[in-house]
C-alpha cells in the first residue's frame, strides 16, 4: 500500500460519501480508511455500503469509549500493519479539502511530515467569526512557543507522514483519548529531529454536521502541551537511554 488517507468520524453521515468520492477522484490509487466510533447517525453503514464500489475503501468500527485521539492511534497502527508507506490524516467535515492532498504528497517526497497550514503564505482560514480564529491562532502560537518550533499551524489536523517516521516516534505507545493526539505526534516528530514542511491550505468552516469541539477539549489540549514539556514522552526518554 503506497498511500493511505485516513479520516476519523463521529456522526459524519452528511459528509462521508462525498468525501470518499472526492478523495478517490483526486488520488485514484490511494487506499482510504475511515475510523468510526459506531456513530449513531449511521456513518459506518454508509461506508460499508460503498465498499463494493470501492475495493480500496476500508473501515474500522471502533467499540468502547469514543475519542478523536484513540481513533487516530487506531488509524496510524492500521496503516503501519498494512504496509502503508505514507499516511494522510484529515477531518471528514470538508474543512480539510481533498484538492490539497496532492500538494501534501508532493511535499512529503522531501520531508518526514507535512502540515496543511492556514498561516503560511497562500493559506487561509475562511471560518466566520473572529473568536474561532483567535482561539486557533493562540493555541498554535502557544504550541510553537512551548515546542520551540517555527511551525505556524501546530494544531492543524490535515497532515501527511512517512510511515517509517510514525514507527520511529512510537505512535503504537500513544494513549491520548482526544484531539490532543495531534500535539503528541507533533512533539515527538520535533524531538526526533525529523523534517517538517508546511504547505498552504484554505480552511473553510464545516459544511454539514456538528462540531465536536468543547471547552473540555480546549483545556485538555493546553494542559497536554504543558505536560509534554514538563514530563517529555516516555518512549523518547527510554529510547535515548
Ligand atoms: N472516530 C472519531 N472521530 C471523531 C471523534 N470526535 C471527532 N471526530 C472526527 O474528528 C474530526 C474533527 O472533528 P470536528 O468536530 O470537526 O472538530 P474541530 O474541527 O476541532 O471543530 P470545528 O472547527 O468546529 O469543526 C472529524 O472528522 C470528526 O468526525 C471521535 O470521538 N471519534
Ligand atoms: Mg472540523
Amino acid at each position: 500500500m503506497n498511500t493511505l488517507v485516513f479520516t476519523p468520524t463521529w456522526n459524519e453521515a452528511d459528509n462521508i460519501e462525498r468525501l470518499v468520492r472526492e478523495i478517490f477522484s483526486v488520488i485514484p490509487n490511494c487506499d482510504i480508511l475511515v475510523v468510526d466510533d459506531l456513530s449513531p447517525d449511521g456513518t459506518g453503514d454508509i461506508v460499508e455500503s460503498m465498499r463494493n464500489e470501492f475495493p480500496h475503501l476500508h473501515i474500522l468500527h471502533r467499540e468502547g469509549p469514543r475519542g478523536r485521539g484513540w481513533a487516530g492511534i487506531a488509524g496510524y497502527i492500521w496503516g503501519l500493519d498494512h504496509g502503508a508507506r505514507r499516511i494522510i490524516e484529515m477531518d471528514a467535515d470538508f474543512s480539510h479539502q481533498p484538492r490539497f492532498i496532492p500538494d501534501i504528497l508532493r511535499a512529503l517526497e522531501n520531508a518526514d511530515m507535512v502540515i496543511g497550514s492556514r498561516y503560511v503564505p497562500g493559506g487561509q482560514d475562511l471560518r466566520p467569526g473572529r473568536h474561532r480564529h483567535m482561539i486557533s491562532r493562540f493555541a498554535g502560537r502557544y504550541q510553537q512557543w512551548m515546542f520551540k518550533t517555527d511551525i505556524t499551524d501546530c494544531t492543524s489536523g490535515f497532515r501527511g507522514y512517512r510511515c517509517d517516521v510514525l514507527e520511529r516516534i512510537g505512535v503504537r505507545q500513544l494513549t491520548t483519548w482526544g484531539p490532543a493526539i495531534l500535539s503528541d505526534v507533533l512533539y515527538r516528530v520535533i524531538q526526533h529531529r525529523c523534517s517538517i514542511v508546511e504547505v498552504p491550505i484554505v480552511f473553510p468552516d464545516r459544511e454539514r454536521g456538528e462540531s465536536t469541539l468543547t471547552w473540555r477539549i480546549l483545556v485538555e489540549g493546553f494542559w497536554n502541551v504543558a505536560k509534554l514539556r514538563i514530563r517529555g514522552c516516555p518512549s523518547i526518554s527510554e529510547s535515548s537511554r
